[in-house]
């Protein structure tokens, strides 16, 4: 099986256990409920669950047993793609090749249903992981990767960014977008990669080349977003290009042009596979993973 076909089977195997997940037995508003779905199943690329199950088998661990850490990152990113399109931050309307949330809805109900996605992640983290140590393990890796250390910290260096430093040097330029992104993207990448070692009862040795690994794919992915936004297919995307230029931002194809950010999210997806020859064989399908992040259309 090549890597698409093991991405496309990983995928529709988070989907099964996304779609149970989501599934609200008690007093959940219909309303509600059909936002959190929309949300939470539309078609992403389910990079982070992705993450979470190929780290936690380069571990030793097992697939079944990351799969409640796996579906609470990805339910952490869904919750952020909706807060991140509302009026008050991004203010976009296309979201994975169809209406953002608040576009589909209501502005209230998708705020309300990015809040019941990010509370379902940690809810999913308490009740599924059964061993205590690992579930309160990964709720503390999450809950500070998703936070003000992390990506809604960055959210804000991406808010504050946009109307400051026009008189930074490039040099501060770059260090600050490079912050940021570690910030917003990268801690969820490196928490996910955490999640599947924590779950899979990794060493010190492992959990540490695994974020030598997230630091270095984290910034890498987030270069390629920004080369997408410049020159991707919005179709194949499923949501808007060039809104970079148009809100003024800085981006790393703004500071670096287009063929120098490509070779850095080269350079920085070869510097990261490095960290995986700790896994041996079990580390492939990981590298398999951070090559197409580095290829990827959409
Ligand atoms: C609490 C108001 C409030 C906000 C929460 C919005 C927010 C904090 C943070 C934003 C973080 C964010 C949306 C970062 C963007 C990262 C990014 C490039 C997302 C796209 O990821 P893909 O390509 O998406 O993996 P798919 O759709 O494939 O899952």
């Amino acid at each position: 099986m090549d890597f698409v076909e093991h991405a496309q089977c990983l995928r529709e195997e988070v989907d099964r256990a996304l779609r149970e997940a989501l599934n609200f037995s008690g007093e959940c508003p219909a309303k509600l409920g059909e936002a959190i779905h929309y949300a939470g199943l539309g078609a992403g690329k389910r990079l982070r669950p992705m993450l979470v199950l190929l780290a936690a088998e380069a571990c030793g661990g097992n697939r079944d047993a990351a799969m409640p850490a796996a579906l609470a990152v990805e339910l952490v990113h869904a919750y952020s793609l909706v807060h991140d399109d509302l009026p008050a931050m991004d203010d976009d309307d296309l979201r994975r090749g169809r209406s953002t949330c608040h576009r589909a809805f209501d502005e209230p109900t998708a705020i309300l249903a990015g809040d019941a996605l990010l509370t379902r992640a940690f809810e999913i983290l308490a009740t599924k992981i059964p061993s205590p140590e690992m579930a309160t393990g990964c709720m503390a890796v999450l809950a500070k990767a998703a936070g003000a250390e992390g990506m809604v910290g960055g959210q804000m260096q991406d808010l504050l960014a946009t109307a400051a430093n026009e008189e930074a040097s490039d040099a501060e330029k770059e260090r600050q977008l490079e912050a940021m992104h570690c910030s917003k993207t990268g801690a969820l990448f490196v928490a996910s990669l955490q999640l599947g070692g924590i779950v899979a009862g990794a060493t010190a040795a492992q959990r540490a080349a695994l974020l030598g690994f997230g630091e270095k794919i984290g910034l890498a992915f987030q270069i390629v977003d920004d080369l997408l936004d410049v020159a991707g297919n919005e179709t194949q995307i499923g949501k808007r290009v060039g809104k970079d230029d148009t809100l003024g931002k800085l981006t790393f194809p703004g500071l670096l042009g287009i063929s120098e950010s490509k070779e850095r999210a080269r350079g920085l997806i070869l510097e990261g596979c490095t960290h995986l020859e700790h896994f041996g064989n079990r580390g492939t399908a990981l590298r398999e993973l951070a090559v197409y992040l580095g290829e990827r259309d959409s």
